[in-house]
């Protein structure tokens, strides 16, 4: 286990250093079974499948979690035995990444199996999920599964311009224990477990008061490495629990009730962190996310696995895995043959880079501007192409041309955010503010192998171009091959769409088109 004392995750880490040393899974059981003995057990095969019971999916989604904060991937201070128990019985997916950094579009990517840049205003958060995009949980619907969520289910936005008049997660209840209660019990279900942790705001000092020592965070290497950041951190831990802990109660409910079988459950999050540099960034903190997926019948437990993997591609999975047709516009990838597999590690070696996008985050610009951005990343490399690189990518540093009047508002209030903007004077802090809030070039290019934490753009580099003229080649292919405006020069009109967030600034607005 990673010991922390006062330095950062990166100067400890050794290759591969994009997650922590995992702690051993041979000590943890699931129903009384050790992962070795549920590997070895009888998985049920999936042909044939549709003839038999069509499974019910549980999908838990915590609400800005980065990948390395969980038991499962070494993290030594936050605890989530729910997390660890659905990957010791199924499938610990270490690659896994959001479609957008950003809680409103990475949902529509999840809900729909499509990239943002194909979904027009679902792109922006705080705007509408169009109905003519189909969603995993209606087509699900119309095959007969009873479809439902709690708490944050798609949001923010609204729902009424987009033609909806119910979340497309499903119809609300104030538990998963609630809405399991009501359903027949030969009816399959689709439930949707939201959360709003650990979305801020956190209360202040809650971390140290559970007993957690700020001086076992590893704090991650874009951060200053002080008190007020690590005691933010253990704040922040204290909701990636709570999460766990509704978590933990569902499992027990399937388990208690005979349903454990034959559910698919997934845990993860919509993106990353709150921190400047992570949410509503590209970078590993803003768009890496935890991932584990179990399904007793028919997935072999106890396996790790190293795919590169979208939020996207669960909505063809599950599809997939209920025995549907997967809708051609639904271009992500199903995961049922890597789940399936009984394989670790690279399962499938076509999957072997993930693609990231945003647009606009919040009302953080005059005139409603975003900041377009697409990234690939894959095992080596992050390759970052910046549309608008004028633009303050964390927002502009004036907050009278923010929506909710606050300065680099794409970066949610903290005492962290607090802290780097006022301690400026001190150098490594200053560096690690630039970095955070100043001005980017149009691209970006990090080599994860001797810089995880993503700090050191080398895209300058002679030694970096074969790297960057073909990771640039990919990605503008594969933006080209899905439709991305951006990608095609036809018209992108993120920058016009309506922004139906708050408005501290009354009269801030979004620019008609000219
Ligand atoms: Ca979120």
């Amino acid at each position: 286990m990673l010991r922390h004392n006062g330095r950062t995750m990166q100067a400890q880490s050794t290759a591969p250093s994009d997650r922590y040393k995992p702690r051993s899974r041979s000590r943890r059981s699931f129903l009384g079974l050790s992962a070795a003995a549920l590997a070895t057990s009888a998985v049920k095969p999936l042909a044939g499948q549709q003839a038999a019971a069509r499974p019910n999916i549980l999908f838990c989604i915590s609400d800005d979690q980065s990948w390395l904060h969980t038991g499962s991937m070494g993290d030594p201070v936050v605890k989530t035995p729910a997390f660890d128990r659905v990957a010791a019985n199924g499938v610990l997916f270490g690659r896994a990444f959001c479609d957008a950094p950003t809680c409103g579009p990475s949902r529509s990517a999840i809900l729909t199996g499509q990239a943002i840049w194909r979904l027009e205003e679902a792109g922006n958060i705080h705007s509408t999920l169009p109905s003519k995009f189909a969603t995993y949980t209606g087509i699900l619907e119309d095959a007969g599964y009873r479809i439902g969520h709690t708490s944050k289910g798609w949001s923010p936005g609204r729902l009424e311009p987009g033609g909806r008049t119910r979340n497309p997660a499903g119809d609300s209840f104030a538990s998963f224990a609630e809405f399991f209660s009501q359903g027949p019990a030969d009816q399959p279900f689709c439930f949707w477990l939201g959360s709003r942790d650990p979305h801020r705001p956190y209360e202040l000092g809650s971390g140290a008061r559970s007993g957690k020592a700020p001086g076992e965070v590893v704090v991650p290497p874009h951060l200053p490495d002080d008190p007020v950041t690590r005691n933010d951190i253990l704040d922040y831990y204290v909701e990636v629990e709570r999460f766990d802990s509704k978590v933990a109660a569902a499992l027990d409910l399937l388990e208690r009730s005979g349903q454990m079988e034959n559910t698919i459950v997934v845990v993860t999050s919509d993106h990353g962190m709150p921190f400047p540099r992570a949410k509503a960034s590209l970078y590993d903190y803003g768009s890496r996310v935890p991932l584990a997926i179990c399904w007793p019948r028919s997935v072999p437990a106890g396996r790790s696995v190293e795919d590169f993997v979208s939020l996207s591609d669960l909505a063809p999975t599950f599809l997939e895995a209920a025995g549907l047709a997967v809708p051609g516009e639904m271009t992500a990838q199903s995961l049922l043959s890597v789940l399936t597999s009984g394989a670790s590690g690279q399962v499938d070696a076509s999957r072997d880079a993930a693609y990231i996008a945003m647009e606009r985050h919040d009302g953080c610009r005059r005139g409603g501007k975003g900041y377009p951005c697409r990234a690939i990343r894959d095992a080596s490399h992050l390759y970052i192409r910046n549309f608008e690189p004028t633009r303050w990518p964390s927002g502009s540093p004036n907050a009278a041309d923010c929506a909710r009047a606050i300065p680099y508002g794409e970066i949610d209030s903290s005492p962290t955010k607090t802290h780097m903007m006022e301690n400026r004077n001190i150098p490594e802090v200053d560096r690690l503010a630039e970095l955070a809030f100043g001005t980017r070039p149009g691209h970006e290019l990090y080599d994860i192998r001797e810089d995880p934490g993503q700090l050191n753009n080398i895209v300058a580099q002679p030694e970096a171009a074969a790297a960057l003229e073909a990771l640039q080649n990919r990605l503008m292919r594969h933006l080209a091959d899905t439709g991305d405006p951006r990608a095609l020069g036809q018209d992108a009109p993120w920058d016009y769409y309506p922004y139906y967030g708050r408005k501290v600034n009354k009269d801030w607005e979004v620019d008609p088109r000219s």
